[in-house]
């Protein structure tokens, strides 16, 4: 049987030259300026590897609905100062996530944190900046051919993305839990979860990681197509299809944490498992949380499907989901 384009998708393909893209531009927004410490320790951070999932989303889904092409642009050239925003948020939140006042990890994309090198004000002052130049970025690089509107629509729910709505609260939230949570062990959950019983720990942790790790992944899948002014039908299910990938994200990093080293992590593997951290894995087990990922991957692919759109156009963010959920790194 011949194989369809589709069910062909490299995604190697698809993301190698893109992230090249991602980074030149990202290379650009960060040309050090005055005082070069604070955008060393910037860039330090930012540029630094990564998969850069979250642009690549962006761009993946700015690319579904291609075909409006404003004013003659690529969909590329209309999403890419997005795409660096969200990879500038979301060094800022590992620069942050990284502090002896949060987890307080040495190790980040296998090198030592931003506070380890440059002490732990630069680091503080490094996230911000690159908080503030993510906004900057996406108001004034967006070239002017992108309508005016969406790209209003775009900067404020980023922020609700970033903000106590979402990414923050996510923390905060997680680290009110893990200051409850000693240790969570099957069969004792509702101890360790600080009085919740199982149910209501299980909605808590749902509700963490959508919020922490899930509001940035989908904005990511939203942001691109409402750039490209999808229509609502689109944006819906691409909205919806962030949340089930931004869920499995984080459930295959709390999977990661299990079974992952070192070298392939770039960050040291069983510290939430060490602090007795609420994950996916400590609530459900390994196999639950497998069992999870599978349902999820048929979940984001059928909301694919409701979004009005052809196969071939959603195919990157098909692999992109495939991707989240059998990663190693
Ligand atoms: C100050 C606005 C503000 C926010 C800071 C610290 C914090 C609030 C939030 C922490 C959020 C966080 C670090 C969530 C974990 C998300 C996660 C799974 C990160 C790993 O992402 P990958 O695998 O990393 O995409 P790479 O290195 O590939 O980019």
């Amino acid at each position: 049987m011949v194989a369809t384009p589709v069910l062909n998708f490299e995604l190697d393909a698809y993301a190698t030259p893109r992230r090249q893209l991602i980074e030149q531009s990202l290379e650009q927004y960060t040309a050090i300026c005055d005082p070069e410490s604070l955008w060393q320790a910037m860039r330090y951070s930012l540029l630094s590897g990564g998969k850069r999932f979250r642009a690549l989303l962006c761009l993946a889904s700015a690319e579904a609905v291609e075909a409006l092409k404003p004013g003659g642009l690529t969909a590329v050239e209309a999403a890419m100062p997005c795409a660096c925003a969200l990879e500038m948020i979301h060094a800022m939140s590992l620069i942050h996530d990284d502090l002896p006042c949060m987890d307080n990890d040495d190790f980040r994309r296998g090198k030592p944190t931003n506070h380890k090198v440059f002490g732990e004000a630069m680091a503080l002052l490094a996230g911000d900046a690159l908080l503030v130049l993510a906004t900057e970025v996406l108001l004034r690089k967006t070239p002017p051919q992108v309508d005016r509107q969406c790209l209003i629509d775009v900067a404020a729910e980023l922020a609700r993305a970033t903000g106590p709505e979402g990414m923050v609260g996510g923390q905060v939230s997680d680290s009110i839990a893990t200051g409850l949570v000693k240790t969570v062990e099957a069969g004792n959950q509702e101890e360790a979860a600080g009085g919740h019983p199982p149910v209501q720990t299980a909605q808590l942790l749902e509700s963490i990681h959508k919020r922490k790790t899930g509001a940035l992944l989908r904005f990511a899948t939203w942001s691109g197509a409402r750039l490209m002014q999808a229509n609502e039908d689109t944006l819906s299910a691409f909205a919806s299809f962030g949340e089930v990938l931004g869920l499995a994200f984080q459930i295959a990093d709390d999977l990661l944490d299990l079974t992952g080293d070192l070298q392939s992590l770039g960050k040291t593997p069983g510290k939430d498992q060490a602090a007795g951290k609420l994950t996916w894995v400590s609530i459900y087990g390994e196999e639950g949380s497998r069992r999870a990922l599978a349902d999820l991957e048929s979940k984001g692919k059928a909301l694919l499907s409701e979004s009005g759109l052809p196969d071939s156009s959603t195919a990157a963010l098909r692999g992109l989901l495939s991707f989240a959920i059998h990663r190693r790194s």
